[in-house]
């Protein structure tokens, strides 16, 4: 069993989609192990995309992500990582395969709905910055 982390970003949770979303987390055999709804400042926004900071579109990003609340997940099953990339779908939504979850719910490759950890280096520390051990039990 892998874990990653997840996040229905600020687009699809105000949208109303984050029903459907969980649905099809569920349907495909995830485990949810941790949920929780935030809403991010700057600051925290910017932390968890340090990685992307000297990219041009930093600065639209972590607007994007601080805009509303958006919900935060740490999903369970075999191959977790790759699981959740496939499940996602292509950063831009409109590259996204059909039934993809960012051809789905996604706008654009800023407001494309939902987030995943893209390797275990990166899946640790992105569940590291959101849950603390007890509320992964
Ligand atoms: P992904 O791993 O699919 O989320 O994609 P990246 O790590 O390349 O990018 C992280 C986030 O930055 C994307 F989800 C959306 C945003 N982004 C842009 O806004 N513009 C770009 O050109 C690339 C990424």
């Amino acid at each position: 069993m892998e874990r990653t982390f997840a996040i229905i970003k600020p687009d699809a949770f105000a949208a109303g989609s984050a029903g459907q979303i969980l649905a099809r987390i569920y349907a495909e055999g995830f485990k949810v192990v941790g949920l929780k709804k935030l809403y991010l400042s700057k600051v925290e926004a910017e932390g968890f995309y340090a990685v992307h900071s000297e990219r041009p579109f930093f600065g639209e990003l972590t607007d994007f992500m601080s805009s509303g609340p958006c919900v935060v997940m740490a999903l369970e099953a075999d191959n977790a990582i790759v699981k959740w990339r496939d499940l996602m779908g292509a950063t831009n939504p409109a590259e996204a395969a059909d039934g993809t979850l960012r051809k789905e719910f996604g706008s654009n490759i800023g407001e494309n709905a939902t987030h995943g950890s893209d390797a275990p280096e990166t899946a640790a520390f992105d569940l590291g910055y959101f849950f603390n051990g007890l509320e992964l039990l």
